[in-house]
């Protein structure tokens, strides 16, 4: 049985159909054809090599001779090609959720369900942008607000924006493009990339892609193979990757129920009835069930003096979510936390990184004596964030930076490259709009002062809206897709 894939290459995964976490029907689909639309922007870029024995890679194939699977464009399909040849031009997106809202329509189901799913009920996930209309400014008046400059330095490293473009999996559900779209704005606006485990493209493609002197941070899932993160890890530092952050909130994977109820095949009912192979991999619930087998569970506290002694990278803990941990990071000495819940994709009802960024700056100071910021041991928060409005709040109670994920995968899913140079744009335009009416000239003066953030901890539920007000209220519109 062979398969063909990009590059025209062809391998023998016959012994291979038990294992594959997406099951055997779809390599069957494909055996001898050529299945790399299919197979390229759901399979890490190394799946083949770190899986498949050397004796099973067969050799090469020129494409052009491999039977291609005919795919039927469905009706449904075709309504949703009209849909993005009618987006409404980038002129016209005003901010980050227009960009999500066309996303919502131009994106093919599987990648919307994948990107925009969350845990649970989702509560968590609305939570993280919600948190921030708690927070309410306190602006200082009569500055000279002529010049404002919202650069900074992240980990050392200079930043145009106090925001990094935060990892995030699985581009090429989104975009052929996948992760370059954001290499590329980054290199264009001065701003630091994160680069995911489970990127589309490959590691090195993305570090190649950079421009010269380009930051580029790692994120890690650790393996239950240590080897093969140390492989991963060394070769990343020996590349120019200037930190690693290690994530910490997935020892096992949220249920994302929208992208649960994407099956990646249509499967063989012996197969999701428990007849065959149910106790080895779960293949039936959508791309991220099927790809993270490898992640290990047993990643431990113990585990950090080994980072230690395998990398000079700076090291960070992603998915920090209570001042105690934060504090344990410090004292080993780690270069700094990231006060998230993974973009509400993890533990339902965990606390947005906003909330949590204040009990750990207040903890911090009490028993170690540290400000924020903090050159030496670093607070980043990321989850909800949509406007430099946000970020700025953040900035304001202590933290380096701001983590942006689903907003920059919603530009480019919908526009490519000129979607996140515009998303990034839009950033800088409100960040200097947002400084001078705060009357902050340099980030330095974006201070714990200026926001109230007293409601910030409180979690009431909501009172039953105002309907007859509320009815009154004109709402603003989203950019809209031009009319058929
Ligand atoms: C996520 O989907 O939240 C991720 O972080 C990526 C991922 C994808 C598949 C398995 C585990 C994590």
């Amino acid at each position: 049985m062979s398969l063909t894939r990009p590059s025209g290459k062809v391998y023998d995964v016959t012994d291979f159909l038990d294992d594959h976490p997406g099951g055997s029907k779809i390599i069957l689909k494909y055996a001898g054809k050529d299945a790399t639309a299919e197979y390229e922007p759901i399979h890490p870029p190394d799946a083949i090599k770190t899986h498949l024995p050397p004796e099973k890679h067969l050799g090469s194939v020129d494409p052009e001779t491999v039977q291609k699977v005919k795919i039927e464009v469905t009706d449904a399909e075709k309504e949703r090609l009209e849909r993005v040849a009618n987006r409404p031009p980038l002129s016209e997106v005003l901010n980050l959720h227009d960009f999500e809202a066309i996303a919502r329509v131009v994106m093919p189901e599987k990648a919307w369900a994948y990107y925009s799913s969350a845990a649970d009920d989702e509560i968590t996930n609305r939570e993280n942008h919600a948190a921030y209309h708690r927070i309410w400014w306190r602006p200082r008046i009569l500055r000279d607000v002529t010049h404002v400059d919202w650069s900074t330095k992240i980990l050392g490293h200079p930043s145009k924006l106090p925001l990094y473009i935060t990892a995030t999996a699985l581009g090429k559900l989104g975009h052929p493009d996948g992760e370059l779209n954001l290499t590329r704005a980054a290199a264009k606006h001065g701003v630091i990339q994160m680069i995911p485990t489970l990127s589309s493209c490959s590691f090195d493609e993305l570090v190649d892609a950079a421009e010269p002197g380009q930051v580029q941070f790692l994120q890690l899932y650790v393996n239950k193979d240590r080897e093969i993160s140390k492989k991963f890890v060394q070769h990343a530092e020996k590349r120019g990757i200037k930190a690693l952050f290690i994530t910490v909130d997935a020892p096992q994977l949220g249920r994302r129920e929208k992208d649960m109820r994407q099956k990646f095949e249509a499967e063989d009912p012996a197969e999701v009835t428990g007849n065959k192979q149910q106790d080895k991999v779960d293949r039936s619930q959508g791309a991220a069930r099927a790809i993270s087998s490898f992640i290990d569970p047993g990643l431990d506290w113990k585990d950090i003096p080994w980072f230690q002694s395998i990398t000079k990278m700076p090291l960070i803990l992603k998915g920090v979510q209570c001042w105690e941990d934060a504090l344990q990071a410090y004292d080993l000495g780690l270069a700094g936390v990231v006060l998230s819940n993974h973009g509400g994709r993890q533990l339902d009802f965990s606390r947005s990184g906003i909330e949590i960024l204040v009990e750990v700056t207040r903890e911090l100071k009490a028993r170690r004596g540290l400000t924020f910021p903090n050159e030496k041991f670093q607070l980043f928060v990321d989850g909800g964030v949509r406007r430099a409005n946000d970020v700025l709040k953040a900035v304001a109670l202590g933290a380096t930076a701001v983590g942006v994920g689903r907003p920059f995968l919603y530009a480019f899913s919908s526009y490519g490259f000129e979607g996140v140079d515009h998303a990034l744009q839009i950033l800088h335009d409100e960040f200097e709009m947002n400084m001078r009416l705060l009357g902050a000239r340099t980030l330095e003066e974006v201070k714990p002062e200026m926001v109230d953030a007293s409601s910030l901890q409180s979690h009431i539920v909501a009172v039953p809206g105002d309907r007859l007000y509320d009815s009154n209220y004109e709402s603003m519109q989203h950019a809209r897709l031009r009319e058929v």
